[in-house]
């Protein structure tokens, strides 16, 4: 059974072969989009056991996607195959600046049909984690509800609830997006904002306010992304003291692309998280999987295996 459960929708990418509008591109390499499983072959690849809930299209991209997840070592028996829906479909247009923008093809996708049904609270007994991040619940009502649920469940069993709010402009407004992703924060006890979601949610990303706000509603880890210079971190324990801090981020020359990096950086708090160790220390991780990411094409293709990681942090050591 997983230590860690996540659920999501995950889409079958294009990404453009050339940097080009993708008006002019012709040739596209396919791979795998989703925040949620890219965290979940993330943590798999460092050893982790993790189960990733989803529904996909029962046609060949679906399971293209469910293959390759599996493969990566990730549990798949949560995943459904809907016969009438398709699978959603993602296309990546590149630009120089390493930023890339994403084109969605999702609606009415398998994934933005899935219930509260799917669930199954057996499989929550003795997971520690859930991740969830603010993409899936933008979806449709339904996943809305789903998310909520996954989160009731956790609690039920004594589980962390990690929260990505993962704001997606093309999913919904920042009025919608801050209803329902406050609601949720309300619900999680460690939060991954970067900081222009700090500043959707509360409408600062001062440091100090952050932290305290998240903390005040219920939040035991506040994590605030700074893009490639590093997280800020506050840890309040049981007894109301606090630990806060700052991780530099780690040097990268050339940044090829920058999706997938958010994830791999959660994906280094969670092991962290999950070895019990020091939120100082899962942030070094998490920041170290972030700069590992940036470095090649793909959401995941950059995430290490434990050893590289671990060589990696060693031969980063003044970074801490
Ligand atoms: O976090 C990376 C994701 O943005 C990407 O894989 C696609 O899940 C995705 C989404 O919905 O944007």
């Amino acid at each position: 059974m997983p230590d860690l459960i996540t659920l999501g929708e995950s889409m079958v990418m294009m990404v453009a072969d050339q940097t080009d509008s993708l008006q002019f591109v012709t040739n596209y390499t396919r791979k795998i989009a989703g925040a949620e499983s890219n965290v979940a072959i993330g943590l798999a690849r460092l050893g982790h056991h993790v189960g990733w809930i989803s529904a996909l299209g029962e046609d060949p991209f679906g399971r293209y996607i469910r293959n390759t997840i599996r493969g990566e070592g990730v549990d798949t028996s949560q995943v459904v195959f809907a016969e009438d829906d398709p699978t959603g479909l993602l296309v990546k247009e590149l630009n120089q600046a390493g930023d890339p923008r994403v084109y969605y093809y999702r609606k009415n996708s398998a994934a933005s049909k899935m219930t509260a049904a799917l669930l199954s609270d057996d499989y929550f007994e003795s997971a520690k984690v859930l991740h969830i991040t603010g993409i899936f619940p933008a979806l449709s009502e339904s996943c809305c509800t789903t998310v909520l649920q996954a989160i009731e469940m956790a609690k039920a069993h004594g589980m962390i609830v990690s929260f990505d709010p993962n704001f997606r402009p093309q999913l919904w407004s920042e009025a919608e997006a801050r209803k329902t992703l406050l609601r949720i924060a309300e619900r999680s006890d460690l939060i991954l904002p970067g900081i222009a979601e700090a500043r959707i949610l509360i409408g600062t990303s001062d440091w100090n306010t952050v932290a305290e706000f998240f903390h005040s509603i219920g939040n035991q880890y506040v994590v605030m992304k700074n893009g490639p210079d590093g997280a800020y971190f506050s840890h309040r324990f049981p007894d109301g003291t606090i630990e806060t801090g700052y991780q530099q981020g780690f040097p990268v020359k050339v940044v090829v692309d920058t999706v997938g990096a958010g994830d791999g950086f959660a994906v280094g708090v969670l092991s962290g998280l999950l070895e019990e160790l020091p939120l100082q220390e899962c942030v070094r991780r998490g920041t170290a999987i972030g700069s590992m990411a940036v470095r090649v094409r793909g959401d995941v293709e950059g995430y290490p295996d434990r050893r590289r990681l671990l060589g990696f942090l060693q031969e980063n050591v003044q970074q801490a």
